[in-house]
């Protein structure tokens, strides 16, 4: 079994500037965690990012379920993301040709080349359609089949459907996937980030399924978890066991 490199070690492997900048932010910050901030109001998402900004390496974003995006909001994000050191992750996941991507990137309302470090693309179209976007941009690759199913319930993919994955991977060296087969003993120099993490495996009502921490990090080899649900009502689990006190049954 071939050793486990530091994060730090790996910085001069990266395929990118963003990459680079993350792993040795992860060796620094000693925090190989992502929080996903999938919240709906701007007040809601600042003060999440504020809280848990001094414990993770990535704030994973979903800017366009916000009810009130604004300019002002990614100034403000970007701020706290400076004061406690962390990426922003906008989890865009675009799905088109080069020249539409480019347009939704850089464009729209939303603006994402501005104000995040890293963004993503599926790779239906094929790996081309994120090359428009220059080799800084820290654009990281969803792997194909989790378009089919995500971190879901639903039918295993086939092999062939990996294969632009692969190709983008090479090129942009940061991957956001559940169920790929790859693990960064294979190439150091990617960046593998799994979401679907709770402290206990199981799942929600829509199929998401949840496995642990240790699972993905140590048994599976990958490099960030993303946790969302988890942490993001880390509120109600402390309340709900706070009050629980007064139920107790002597
Ligand atoms: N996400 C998944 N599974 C995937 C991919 C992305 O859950 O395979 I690709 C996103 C969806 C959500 C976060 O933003 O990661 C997981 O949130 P919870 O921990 O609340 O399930």
């Amino acid at each position: 079994k071939p050793k486990r490199l530091a994060y730090g070690e790996r910085a001069v492997l990266a395929q990118n500037a963003a990459g680079k900048k993350l792993l040795d932010l992860m060796e620094q910050k000693k925090s190989n965690l992502s929080v996903a901030a999938d919240v709906t109001t701007s007040e809601e998402l600042l003060k999440l990012a504020d809280a848990v900004g001094p414990e993770i390496c990535v704030l994973k974003t979903h800017v366009d379920v916000l009810s009130d995006f604004s300019e002002e909001l990614t100034v403000k994000l970007r701020a706290i993301a400076e004061k406690h050191d962390f990426m922003i992750f906008e989890d865009r996941k675009f799905a088109d040709i080069s020249n539409t991507v480019s347009m939704q990137y850089e464009g729209g309302p939303f603006k994402i080349v501005d104000w995040s470090d890293i963004t993503n693309a599926h790779m239906v179209p094929g790996p081309g359609s994120i090359d428009g976007t220059g080799e800084g941009a820290g654009f990281a690759a969803t792997c194909r089949d989790e378009l089919q199913r995500n971190s879901s319930t639903g039918r295993v993919p086939s092999s062939s459907r990996k294969n632009g994955c692969g190709q983008s991977r090479l090129r942009h060296g940061i991957h956001l996937h559940k169920s790929c087969a790859w693990a960064q003993a294979a190439n150091p120099g990617f960046i593998h980030m799994t979401p679907g993490v709770q402290t206990s495996a199981g799942g929600d009502d829509l199929g998401q399924q949840y496995s642990t921490p240790e699972n993905v990090i140590a048994d599976r080899q990958r490099d960030i978890i993303i946790v969302g649900r988890g942490i993001m009502h880390a509120g109600w689990y402390r309340s709900n066991a706070w009050e629980s006190q007064k139920n107790s049954k002597p």
